[in-house]
């Protein structure tokens, strides 16, 4: 069987999407591999306090919150981590179908700094699916520990899509 929204179930995902979106502008998904500070900035733009920490399978769900910002409304989707759209695991599903099918206007992925070549691959799989696409790279502050530097402009250039930097832990 091929995959379609049918085939995974993700039919009452979108139904709840839906349902959460009303009164909306735009809904936007925060998809990444685990530990990268997705749920961190969600809870920054939204102001709820979903747990983040430091141990597998913390985010097992998605988490939907709200966020206004030049008077418009945006839904926005913490997803569970995931290392790629080949899913392994019901988190990893759960995220997957929702970057496939939950219909949302853009995806950011957050991406972890200090390992930028293993995120890259959520990053380039998500940009098969759609060209709405924002990468933005959190963990600077560990990543000038190691003496990391990370090129944004040359990022966004070979990638073709916006990159921004998070600074806000
Ligand atoms: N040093 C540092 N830690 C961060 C940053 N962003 C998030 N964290 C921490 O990284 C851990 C994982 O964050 P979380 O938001 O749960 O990641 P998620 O699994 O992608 O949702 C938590 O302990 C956060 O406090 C950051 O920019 N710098
Ligand atoms: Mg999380």
């Amino acid at each position: 069987m091929g995959l379609t929204s049918s085939s995974t179930g993700s039919k009452i995902m979108e139904q709840d999407v839906f349902e959460k979106a009303i009164g909306c502008d735009y809904t936007i998904c925060f998809a990444g591999n685990p530990n990268v500070g997705k749920t961190s900035i969600f809870n920054n733009l939204t102001g709820m306090h979903q747990h983040t920490g430091n141990w597998p399978g913390k985010t097992v769900a998605n988490a939907y919150g709200m966020c206004n910002y030049e008077d418009k409304n945006f839904l926005l989707v913490d997803l569970p981590g995931t290392y790629s759209l080949m899913s392994n695991s019901v988190e990893e599903e759960i995220a997957r179908n929702y970057i496939c099918f939950g219909n949302s206007d853009l995806c950011v992925v957050v991406a972890d700094a200090t390992s930028l070549e293993r995120n890259l691959n959520l990053v380039l799989q998500v940009l098969e699916m759609t060209p709405n696409v924002v990468l933005c790279v959190n963990l600077l502050d560990e990543a000038k520990k190691k003496s990391i530097k990370v090129d944004l402009d040359k990022l966004s250039k070979l990638l073709n899509i916006p990159v921004v930097r998070n600074d806000c832990k």
